[in-house]
């Protein structure tokens, strides 16, 4: 795999979640059709109801676990550590009180299907990072997620960019479990795929450690349009 071929392998959960309706394990030949199944669903409910389904409203749910855990007030963290000189625990009321952010800007998967005009809103990355104090070795920055099996990567670059967020909230409510609350991450100029849901750890690097999807075929730098996570991607 050179990194530019048809990403492969690329499994994705469809859950009914919240509806105590079981997980669907779609094949990848398959997914396109069960998305636009559910698409259409949404799109022809002229009462709405199908927008207040988990990540409904055009989204759809992504897991590359079968069962995340929920964590809350009481029991979620944030670690920061690596190549930093302070390393950093974070609890849910200590990102809410740290000052937040709110862009609306447009989400879109390397499977085609984006939302337009969507809110996030949460604490810069880079704000964490320079808390942190970032060492001069550090390079890259690796996310880690509470599901156990998740990861991404930026380079420090990009990481530090204004319109990366640690978010807490999404079209302006408090972000739900099956959007990746409490806590994903939001990288506004790439595919929806490098914002890392149900995020637990920061960890700066010495080089790019490449995310789940990354190991399986899609560029790590996955600029919208400029990359191979293109709206066209066979299969994934
Ligand atoms: N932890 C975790 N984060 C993840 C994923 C995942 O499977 N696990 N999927 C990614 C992909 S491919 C997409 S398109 C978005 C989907 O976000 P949504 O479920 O809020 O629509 O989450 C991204 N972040
Ligand atoms: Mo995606």
């Amino acid at each position: 795999m050179d990194g530019r071929g048809a990403p492969v392998g690329r499994r994705i959960v469809l859950g009914a979640v919240g509806l105590g309706a079981g997980a669907v394990v779609a094949a990848p030949f398959l997914q396109r059709q069960v998305e636009r199944g559910l698409g259409a669903v949404a799109d022809k409910d002229p009462t709405g109801v199908s927008g207040l389904l988990p990540n409904g409203g055009g989204f759809r749910y992504y897991s590359v676990a079968t069962r995340v855990p929920r964590r809350g007030a009481d029991d979620y963290r944030l670690t920061v550590g690596g190549l930093v000189r302070r390393k950093a625990s974070y609890t849910l009321d200590e990102l809410r009180a740290l000052p937040q952010t709110r862009i609306v800007r447009d989400v879109q998967c390397v499977t085609g299907w984006r939302v337009l005009k969507t809110p996030f809103e949460g604490v810069r990355l880079s704000r964490i990072l320079d808390d942190a104090g970032v060492r001069g070795r550090a390079k890259a920055v690796r996310f880690v997620c509470f599901d156990g099996t998740y990861t991404e990567s930026l380079t420090l670059a990009q990481a530090r960019r204004d319109d990366v967020l640690v978010c807490l909230r999404m079209q302006d409510k408090a972000l739900p479990h099956a959007h990746g609350g409490p806590v994903r991450l939001y990288v506004a100029p790439m595919y929806f795929y490098k914002s890392a849901k149900w995020l637990s750890g920061i960890e700066l690097t010495d080089e790019v450690v490449p995310g789940y999807w990354e190991r399986r075929g899609y560029d790590i730098d996955a600029w919208v349009g400029r990359s191979n996570g293109r709206d066209d991607a066979p299969t994934t």
